[in-house]
């Protein structure tokens, strides 16, 4: 727990404090979600996981769009950033058509006002990575919206430079993860604005819990292909016929530790470094 901060905000997974007037800590905890629902057990380290995670690719899109990281604290699941005024969307980018995309596609051939080809099955790559805005939904679930909406909810001109830069971000780490054996489906941003009004990568970024990771070498279309991380843990689920609202099942010792080697794969496959030394001293991530 960070000593004399303010409590400020809770997600599903994620604990929110105030530093002091120009900073934030955000903290990731060891919970997993799955069909959106918490589950009583946690995944050991899997918040670390994330939070390095995030920390080696804020370090690696700086020169892209600069980012809320100040730094990392020893405990590896607690990042100091600055305070931003955050933009009321959720910038995702999709290179691959599942979920909300491929339900929307099915329905209308397009997803966000991008007309696509006809013909594409579940799971495809798309021909281009698409910007595909979304509202935040206090509670339940994020709803797609065309760029018109997105406009008036930060303006046209906001608009074409988050949909510029989260492209250009989705495209870097997409292409550093596809090489790794890592396909990056999707993604979510969230972007605020510093004091002078310029645009900020805040949140956490391009890691497992705000995207689609799949594994390469399982990939196929068709279907919905098998999250690189909670597989273990959702095909657990499917084995109790859980009617899939909390309260979640707990998860045997197996379904623990294989989840939690997922994550610290993911993690290695990406960065290029050792779990071990990413505990030893977490700012390695950052260099
Ligand atoms: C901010 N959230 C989401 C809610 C969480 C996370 N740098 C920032 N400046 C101002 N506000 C935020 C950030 C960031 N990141 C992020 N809400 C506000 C959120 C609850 C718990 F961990």
């Amino acid at each position: 727990m960070p000593e004399a901060a303010l409590h400020v905000g809770s997600g599903k997974v994620r604990e929110l404090y105030a530093l002091d007037e120009e900073r934030l800590l955000l903290v990731a905890s060891d919970r997993v979600s799955t069909f959106d629902v918490v589950l009583p057990t946690d995944i050991p380290d899997k918040g670390r996981v994330l939070t390095g995670l995030a920390g080696f690719w804020f370090a690696r899109t700086q020169e892209i769009c600069p980012n809320h990281l100040l730094a990392l604290r020893s405990d590896g699941r607690s990042t100091e950033c600055r305070r931003l005024e955050m933009l009321p969307i959720e910038c995702v980018v999709r290179g691959f058509l599942a979920g909300s995309g491929w339900k929307d596609y099915t329905a209308t051939g397009a997803v966000c006002g991008h007309a696509l080809p006809a013909g594409l099955a579940e799971a495809a790559e798309l021909p281009e990575p698409i910007f595909t805005p979304a509202t935040k939904a206090e509670t339940g679930h994020d709803e797609n919206i065309d760029r018109e909406q997105a406009a008036e909810l930060v303006g046209a001109e906001r608009l074409a430079e988050v949909e510029r830069v989260s492209i250009a971000l989705y495209r870097h780490a997409a292409d550093h993860a596809r090489q790794r054996g890592i396909i990056i489906a999707d993604t979510k941003f969230e972007f605020g604005l510093d004091d002078e009004g310029r645009l900020v990568l805040g949140d956490e970024a391009l890691t497992p819990d705000s995207s689609r990771f799949w594994p390469a070498d399982e990939y196929e279309t068709g279907g919905s292909p098998p999250s690189f991380d909670k597989q273990f843990v959702r095909d657990y689920c499917e084995t109790l016929g859980w009617g899939k609202t909390a309260p979640g099942p707990e998860l045997p010792d197996a379904v623990v530790t294989g989840t939690r080697a997922r994550y610290v794969e993911a993690f290695e496959r990406l960065t290029g470094i050792v779990f071990d030394d990413y505990l030893t001293d977490p700012e390695v991530v950052l260099r």
